[in-house]
């Protein structure tokens, strides 16, 4: 044996130190690695490298005391993180080499990792692009949650129907995450408030319950730098003397079940998405890891500064929607109670810590909780809003004097009924800046639920429209584009993406033309051989892949798109020898478990599904798919692969979506309504090269306004009549033909209240749009190019780099 230098560091090679994990770490025999261990082992060398990096900046900052924003999020809705890792390690072909040394592919190594699945839809991977974004900046920042033992419910199809399994994610452990045994903040629950007879005395709370929250940290790598930022999510966990004191007087089972009681706080996801979920647990939730977070929050800036009238200067607070509003008072309680400020010093430092965004305008998503059920929960904070509700009324009473109704609207109490404390009027009064996230649902924003905040302070209320991150979006999930973009116009797109806009000279060489079809062609064979796995429906490549993948509700309107469907069905029969574009409908997304008629919906596209594909009259030019189980890692398959893009919310209803630009990143087309980022992403590629349909708006709110008839339109359009017939007489569902009466029953009778039957001619004249224009495949081309070349915009790097700027105060080079 020498001792060259290739032998000293041969054990640092990547694939020795894999195979170095393979042994210590997961237990096996490299030889007997299976692909889920090598997974481990892989994971576990870029975790070592990634702590090395956090130590490091985590250092940097503290040297530099430097300003920082804590984003608090019910959700993170992150995906796999191992091919995410290696991409900002640079450590891809080691790791591409060492699956291979070992028999394997890295693309099934890397899919033998479970989703991290802590979000429900829109809201929470938005927050997982925004920590993408936060690192890459090189943002000094945190991301705060909740450490759900169980995330999104996974989703099964049987019988056509949605079948709900519990989805425990960190059952066998996960490589990502670092225990942080050492931080622990107690939280409160329940009891009463005692107010001490002198005034100087801080009023005490004389809580009943109280729950441990545990710190589990997962490191946020940036791309292109050294930098990584930290989301920490908190498990809720009984504090040990409650365990002991039952468990001593051998009351096992109360013991067990007061273990619970505390435990179950952060157990599971609640897998609503905009339905009301009036449930006690939720609100536990919410104050659980806000009180926890701001707690950190609080003694990490003491531990640092020793003093608390700099807080605002050092921390920006993020309210990702109304969940954690809470923290307004929370945020006082510490201050004021805890600390012993000033009131008065306590709310400035208050109001200029938090900012807030709103993601939706679904009357039903607006949080509101009972006044009872905060007194029961949380005592001290129902006095502390109280406070700050009174003392904001008596200065919206000096601007209008007189002007009831106005203080009745703008109140944080809604005593219309039982009386509620409004949530985002929280977040509104104790915000500095508050957004929403697209130009046309920020203008909304203030013309209808927040008109009278606005009135009162215009320079709060600013738009930033949502981005999402081109690592997982276009490099990772598109790896065939991404090699075509760096060999076209070089790789920095990855951290510029308004770089892709010098793809668009390239539309005109026909050669790239036919590379960039060749792509697409690719990661349709990877999709169809996905929708063969996963329903056992073969569909055909060249067919136009039709996408809808989002969550499942109404306002969404996949209805809408299977009555297009059922009326391409219809005109196929009448015609059968026409020559059709052949199609696949592609559909994926989650119902809420409680939320029936989305389930039905969900049934009405598999039930048409089943007719379709079988029908030997159309000779597989139209097939319908339900992709189960949709989710981070399903997106990440189906984006790459579609051609065109269904965008079709009723005009004013979606807030942004972030789908739709995954989707036209990936150079598909958008067929849409004039909502959300929708418009943003036709400005940007140009109005040529989307398919915008339907009642914009102003025109919805006056159609219902000018009292909305959907029966007329039944009557009159004897081709949505048709299709209507069809799906309430039972053509789909023919072994029970009244399956769907309620469900058309609803649009008919119960007052079409998405407009529906409305925008069906509008969208259908869409469509023959779309199908004349893929007959043309240089044509198509071009336009799919244009779409790519101009979505630079719509990159996370640049909504962070706003939020950075007009919002948190924070520098940043972009
Ligand atoms: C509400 C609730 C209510 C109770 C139970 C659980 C739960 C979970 C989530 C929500 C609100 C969801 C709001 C949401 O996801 N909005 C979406 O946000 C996206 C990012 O801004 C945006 O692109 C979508 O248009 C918007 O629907």
């Amino acid at each position: 044996m020498n001792t060259s230098t290739a032998a000293l560091t041969a054990p640092d090679r990547f694939e020795a130190q894999v195979d170095r994990h393979l042994l210590s770490t997961v237990g096996v025999a490299p030889a007997d690695a299976s692909q889920s261990d090598i997974m481990h082992a892989v994971a576990q060398v870029a975790r070592e490298a990634l702590s090395r990096r956090w130590v490091a900046s985590d250092a940097t900052d503290r040297k530099a005391r430097a300003r920082r924003v804590c984003y608090l999020s019910m959700e993170f809705l992150i995906g796999r993180t191992l091919g995410n890792a290696l991409a900002a390690l640079d450590m891809q072909g080691d790791a591409a080499a060492a699956a291979r040394q070992h028999a394997a592919s890295f693309e099934d190594v890397a899919s033998t990792e479970l989703d991290a699945a802590l979000g429900n839809g829109g809201l929470g991977r938005l927050a997982a692009c925004f920590l993408d974004s936060m690192a890459t900046l090189g943002l000094p920042s945190f991301g705060y949650g909740i450490r759900y033992e169980y995330g999104m419910f996974a989703q099964a199809i049987a019988g056509g129907r949605q079948v709900e399994h519990p989805d425990p994610w960190v059952e066998d452990g996960t490589p990502w995450e670092f225990p942080r045994q050492a931080v622990a903040y107690p939280v409160r629950f329940g009891g009463w408030v005692e107010h001490p007879e002198s005034p100087a005395a801080a009023p005490v709370w004389r809580h009943a319950g109280q729950v441990s929250a545990k710190a589990y940290d997962m490191v946020i790598p940036g791309h292109g730098t050294q930098r990584v930022s930290t989301l920490r999510l908190w498990k809720a966990v009984a504090p040990a003397q409650i365990d002991l004191h039952a468990f001593n007087s051998g009351d096992y089972q109360r013991a067990a079940e007061y273990k619970n009681q505390f435990e179950n706080i952060s157990w599971v996801l609640y897998p609503n998405d905009s339905t009301p979920a009036g449930r006690e647990l939720r609100l536990r939730q919410e104050y659980f890891f806000t009180s926890a977070s701001i707690q950190d929050i609080v003694a990490r800036h003491l531990a640092e500064h020793g003093r608390l009238d700099n807080l605002a200067e050092q921390v920006a607070i993020h309210l990702n929607d109304t969940h954690p509003a809470i923290g307004v008072a929370e945020l006082m309680r510490l201050l004021v109670d805890e600390q012993r400020l000033p009131w008065a010093e306590a709310w400035a430092i208050t109001q200029q810590v938090f900012s807030y965004t709103n993601h939706t305008l679904m009357p039903e998503a607006l949080e509101t909780w009972p006044v009872s059920l905060i007194q029961h929960v949380l005592p001290r904070h129902l006095e502390i809003i109280f406070r700050i509700n009174h003392e904001f009324l008596v200065m919206a009473a000096k601007a209008r004097p007189g002007d009831d109704a106005f203080l009745r609207r703008l109140s944080l109490i809604d005593e219309s009924g039982e009386r509620r404390v409004r949530m985002a009027h929280l977040a509104v009064v104790g915000s500095h800046k508050i957004n929403g996230v697209s130009a046309l649902h920020s203008k909304l924003l203030v013309e209808t639920i927040f008109a009278d905040f606005a009135a009162l302070w215009p320079e709060r209320f600013i738009n930033i429209t949502n981005g999402v991150t081109p690592r997982r979006w276009l490099a990772q999930a598109n790896p065939g584009l991404a090699g075509l973009l760096d060999r076209t116009i070089g790789s920095d797109w990855r951290l510029h993406l308004e770089q892709l806009s010098r793809l668009a000279p390239h539309a005109e060489d026909a050669a790239f033309r036919q590379e960039f079809l060749a792509v697409k062609r690719a990661n349709k064979v990877r999709l169809a051989d996905h929708i063969r796995t996963a329903t056992r429906i073969v569909v055909d490549p060249d067919s136009l892949f039709d996408v809808q993948v989002k969550r499942i509700h109404e306002y969404k309107r996949q209805l809408l798109n299977v009555l297009q469907i059922v009326a391409r069905y219809q005109a196929m029969l009448a015609d059968p020898e026409a020559d059709w574009v052949p199609r696949t409908a592609i559909f994926a997304g989650k119902a809420a478990s409680s939320y029936a008629m989305a389930k039905n919906i969900i049934r009405l596209i598999n039930d048409v599904g089943a007719v379709v594909n079988h029908d030997p009259r159309l000779g597989g030019r139209l097939k319908v798919v339900f992709v189960p189980n949709y989710g981070v890692s399903v997106a990440e398959v189906i984006m790459p692969g579609a051609d065109v893009s269904e965008q079709i919310s009723t005009a004013g209803t979606e807030a942004s979506g972030t789908g739709n630009m995954k989707l036209a990143m990936n150079g598909a087309l958008t067929v849409g309504t004039d909502d959300g980022a929708n418009i943003e992403i036709r400005e940007n590629v140009g109005d040529d090269n989307v398919f915008i349909f339907g009642l914009k708006t102003p025109e919805v709110e006056a159609t219902r306004a000018a009292g909305y008839q959907p029966l007329r339109i039944y009557e009159s359009n004897t081709k949505l009549k048709a299709v209507l017939d069809a799906i309430a007489g039972g053509s789909f569902s023919p072994d029970e033909p009244a399956r769907y009466r309620g469900l058309v029953d609803s649009l008919l009778w119960g007052g079409d209240h998405y407009l529906l039957l409305a925008d069906f001619d509008a969208y259908c004249e869409a469509q023959a749009k779309v199908d004349a224009l893929y007959r043309d495949r240089d044509a198509w081309a071009r336009k799919a190019i244009a779409n790519v070349a101009g979505m630079g915009t719509f990159s996370s790097d640049r909504t962070i780099a706003e939020y950075a700027r007009e919002v948190w105060k924070l520098p940043t080079d972009r």
